[in-house]
């Protein structure tokens, strides 16, 4: 994964600190084509990184303290110490994001090692593209690499989706493992505990779309506390559930022994009489999106754009009628999308306001522009402008590269 970078690393570093950094961490975002809200059930998932990323320019420090400050003014900066003083709870700034990082890695490979970190960024914050993952493992790629540390990626990514829930959102793992083990050109089929990656190579003549609804979905902040209770809900049905169709000590949270123990329309019709709403719509929502991703990996194999498309829309129809986290502005992306022809159009990441993700060929793409610039409009009055509909293409995963001289 080791590129060699020619040329002055961040000016923003060496304006912020005084000398010049000596290596560059880049960390994609990513979006998920499919399965969604199932990586914290353990349900195989379908992301694809993206172009957008975090850069991280470091320094390794003679001491263990780590300083990082962020290009965006809004972020103050970020002082810790790589000691057993980091078992502090989150604190709800960007940091939390750093600091669960360096504390999985302290606790996992003893760390010592400190860095002045700078970090820059393309990827829009709160809109579902993963920029609080892309940030925490690059932090954990900075921190490693300055230790002298070299891990394999996924046992990296494992970790790494222990590490984020310091942060007290109770995600699964399903960004990390893309962020870290994505190969360029492809979607990832990731499955998890233990955690399995296979690449599924994306057609070079889809188009995706990715448009920002303009809501913030602040998992830091109002949306954490819906995502938890997602979390939550999924865990209850799966125990309520289980004592109709399973045997012994009902799992956790994976529901994967819950669909070897039924068929998935016995399941359903034995939630429709044993659970009530919200858990009955939660259950329904998880049980189809988990049928709904080896179809959409086949569909993939394929290249059969419409089949891929349908599979989007009805995981976008789940999501927002089933799942409740889809919002009006998302609703009115993705049904102006459809209408301008695309082959299909959903929420992408945890929804709850972020961003939506439209699938074309590339003759609909002008109409599909052209159709969301002159028609959305959210309530507030937000439109969208030509910039801010970005064609994302399968990337790869997050890389260090070493400054020549550095
Ligand atoms: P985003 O959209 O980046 O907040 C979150 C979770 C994922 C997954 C999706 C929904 C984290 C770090 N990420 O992603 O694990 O559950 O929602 O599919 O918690």
């Amino acid at each position: 994964m080791k590129e060699h970078f020619h040329g002055v690393p961040s000016k923003f570093f060496q304006d912020r600190f005084g000398y010049p950094a000596n290596f560059i961490v880049r960390a994609p975002g990513r979006v998920n084509l499919i399965g969604e809200h199932i990586d914290y059930s353990l349900l195989p998932v379908l992301p694809m990184a993206i172009q957008l990323r975090t850069t991280l320019t470091v320094r390794p420090r003679k001491d263990s303290h780590v300083r990082l400050v962020n290009a965006k003014k809004a972020y103050s900066d970020i002082e810790l110490e790589l000691s057993a003083s980091l078992e502090t709870g989150p604190t709800s700034d960007w940091g939390d994001y750093a600091r669960g990082a360096a504390q999985a890695l302290v606790r996992e490979y003893g760390i010592t090692v400190g860095a002045d970190i700078a970090v820059e960024s393309n990827l829009p914050v709160a809109a579902g593209l993963s920029s609080s993952s892309a940030l925490s493992c690059g932090v954990a790629l900075a921190l490693l690499t300055v230790n002298g540390h070299t891990i394999d990626r996924v046992e990296l990514a494992e970790i790494m989706a222990a590490a984020e829930q310091y942060t007290g959102t109770q995600g699964g793992g399903m960004d990390q493992a893309v962020i870290l083990c994505a190969r360029g050109g492809s979607a990832l089929k990731v499955n998890f505990a233990p955690l399995q990656i296979r690449e599924v190579e994306v057609p070079g003549d889809w188009v995706f779309l990715v448009t920002y609804s303009g809501i913030v979905a602040e998992k830091s902040g109002a949306a954490q506390a819906t995502y938890n209770t997602r979390t939550r809900e999924c865990r209850e049905a799966l125990q309520t559930i289980w004592g109709w169709v399973g045997k012994g000590i009902p799992p956790k949270r994976d529901y994967r022994p819950l669909l070897e123990a039924a068929n998935p329309q016995d399941l359903l019709n034995v939630a429709d009489k044993v659970l009530r709403v919200p858990l009955l719509p939660r259950l329904r929502h998880t049980v189809s999106e988990a049928l709904r991703v080896p179809d959409a990996e086949a569909a993939l194999r394929m290249q059969d754009i419409d089949a891929f498309g349908r599979i989007m829309n009805l995981s976008h129809e789940s999501l927002r009628d089933d799942y409740e986290v889809s919002t009006p502005e998302l609703d009115r992306i993705v049904i102006l999308s459809q209408q301008a022809g695309a082959a299909g159009a959903r929420l992408t990441g945890a929804g709850l306001g972020g961003a939506a993700l439209i699938l074309c060929t590339k003759d609909k793409e002008q109409a599909i522009r052209k159709s969301l610039v002159e028609e959305y409009c959210s309530p507030q009055g937000k439109t969208l402008s030509e910039n801010e509909i970005v064609s994302v293409i399968p990337s790869g995963g997050a890389t260090v590269a070493r400054a020549v001289g550095g």
